[in-house]
């Protein structure tokens, strides 16, 4: 597999080694490293986690790319850092993918194996994760240009799309953080988010195991578990920090933490506020992509401004630009389309050369498909998106062309139109007008059919039957109608 794009030259130049808190020298030395996790109640030194998982590397070594059925547990961690040691690529699959959306991932990947945890009734080979197994055996570190991950993202239509992301933008991308975070292995990170996004794996993984500071998952990431683990530094989506702030008391209980960093949607401007009044700290927002990790950042000793996502991050440059493709003026007040160019992008779509085209384009520019401003002080502001297809629910993205295909797999339905509304606890939550083809079927049912197909966040939460879609003369669906 050749990477599609990418400047080679800045990747290359990252040095040391991906984990680099699991070397085996630091790790032999002791050098002060602290415990590296805790994850479902379980804690792992370092010297634990790096002679389990280098067991399952001497298990997996060989093999291109391997399925991580990505739980929250020690099993996922093991073959996840296990893969990385022996320079194997990794698909993370959502643990409760339907039918269509496991056989995608899978199929379109090419994944040899399961390593660790498989569902139940799939085909391909499993390759266990042996937990209290141990080997000490020295891996070379693989070549920084490797694929690490293949992350399976939503389009706006079709099947999610798998994003090649290699382990030297990885490094690139951590590390810029790490610079603008001040995060040191003095910290102790909280989260409780998926293991298959760029959010909770990457960052909240990876990162800990780069930097060398401890991370504690706690599941779910609920107001009362964040509060009740005593961390520095604490990783969630909008809709954690919506619940966090009205949840009084486990709000209060994170003044004792160093930064709380919000990311994957837009923070509301009242959520920011009621945070920093609760804990005493103004949030730190950030900005990214499945297909270019974190870009923008506000900084642990810079300005956090309520609803702005900052400054482009070490090593990016951003430019906005009209439909002419013309620059716009940095005046906090243009819009446009914002580009990103940086060494933390990925190298393209799996198999998809064309809607690699589309996106990562010339001069290592990639065209994110949001709507932004940029201030005099290169402060930035998300507006929004540019097609109302692509949502972001609870932090998750969601295709409304993938929920439509589920919908019109299903008997009862003759048309159907999903999109995102505007919700409080969400940020969006997906709505799909049906057009039945008898008596309006039962929407439970309606619902459930998505999740036999796709991940259970890709479900509706409401269901309205409608007896015609707003056309224009095209015959096209007017969804800006849809409300
Ligand atoms: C949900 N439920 C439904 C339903 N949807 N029931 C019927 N119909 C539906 N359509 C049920 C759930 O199963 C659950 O039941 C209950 O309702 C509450 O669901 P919820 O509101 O979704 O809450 P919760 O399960 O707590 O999930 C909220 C959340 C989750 C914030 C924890 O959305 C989440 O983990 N989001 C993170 C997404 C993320 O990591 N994105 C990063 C992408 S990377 P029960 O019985 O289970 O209670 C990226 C790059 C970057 O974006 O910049 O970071
Ligand atoms: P994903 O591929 O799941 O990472 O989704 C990426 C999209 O999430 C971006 O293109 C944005 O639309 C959105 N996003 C991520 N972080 C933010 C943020 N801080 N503010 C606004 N939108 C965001």
């Amino acid at each position: 597999m050749t990477p599609v794009t990418g400047d080679r030259s800045v990747i290359s130049s990252v040095s040391g080694v991906l984990l680099r808190s699991l070397n085996p020298a630091a790790v032999a030395a002791g050098d002060d490293l602290p415990d590296a996790l805790t994850i479902a109640g379980e804690t792992l030194s370092r010297s634990d986690l790096l002679g389990a998982a280098t067991s399952v590397a001497e298990r997996v070594a060989g093999a291109e790319r391997v399925a991580v059925l990505a739980r929250p547990t020690v099993t996922t961690v093991l073959a996840v850092t296990g893969a990385l040691l022996a320079g194997v690529s990794v698909v993370p699959v959502p643990p409760d993918s339907g039918a269509a959306e496991l056989r995608h991932i899978l199929n379109d990947s090419g994944a040899q194996a399961w390593l660790g945890d498989a569902p139940e009734g799939s085909e391909l080979p499993r390759i266990p994760v042996r937990k209290h197994a141990r080997s000490w055996h020295r891996y070379a570190e693989p070549d920084p240009a490797g694929i690490a991950f293949v992350l399976y993202t939503s389009g706006t239509t079709g099947a999610p799309k798998g994003v090649l992301l290699s382990r030297g933008a990885i490094a690139a991308g951590l590390d810029a953080l790490a610079e603008a975070w001040d995060w040191t292995r003095k910290d102790t990170l909280v989260h409780g988010l998926p293991l298959f996004h760029v959010h909770g794996l990457i960052l909240g993984l990876l990162g800990p195991l780069r930097v060398g500071s401890r991370v504690i998952h706690t599941g779910k990431p609920t107001p009362e578990a964040y509060a009740a683990a005593g961390g520095t530094l604490y990783f969630g989506v909008p809709t954690v920090w919506s619940r966090i702030a009205e949840d009084e008391e486990a709000a209060r209980k994170l003044a004792e933490a160093r930064l709380l960093v919000s990311g994957s949607a837009p923070l509301p401007v009242p959520v920011f506020r009621k945070l920093h009044e609760l804990t005493g700290h103004a949030p730190v927002e950030r900005y990214g992509m499945s297909e270019t990790m974190i870009t923008l950042s506000t900084r642990a000793d810079g300005e956090r401004r309520p609803g702005w996502v900052g400054l482009p991050v070490r090593g990016v440059e951003t430019r906005l630009l009209d439909e002419n493709g013309a620059e716009v003026p940095r005046d906090g007040e243009s819009i446009g389309s914002l580009q990103v160019r940086g060494p933390m992008l990925g190298d393209g779509y799996l198999n998809r050369p064309d809607a690699t085209a589309e996106s990562w384009l010339a001069d290592g520019w990639f065209a994110t498909g949001d709507v932004a401003v940029i201030d005099a002080d290169g402060f930035h502001r998300i507006v929004g998106r540019e097609s109302v297809d692509l949502i972001k629910s609870g932090g998750y993205r969601v295709g409304a062309g993938e929920v439509e295909t589920a919908l019109l797999g299903h008997p009862e339905v003759a048309e159907v139109a999903v999109v995102g509304l505007p919700d409080d606890d969400l940020g969006q939550r997906i709505v799909a007008f049906v057009v039945p083809r008898g008596a309006a079927p039962d929407e439970a049912e309606l619902v459930a059919h998505v999740a036999t197909e796709l991940s259970n966040h890709k479900r509706p939460r409401e269901i309205r039957f409608v007896e015609a879609l707003p056309r224009n003369a095209m015959g096209k669906v007017q969804k800006k109608q849809l409300s």
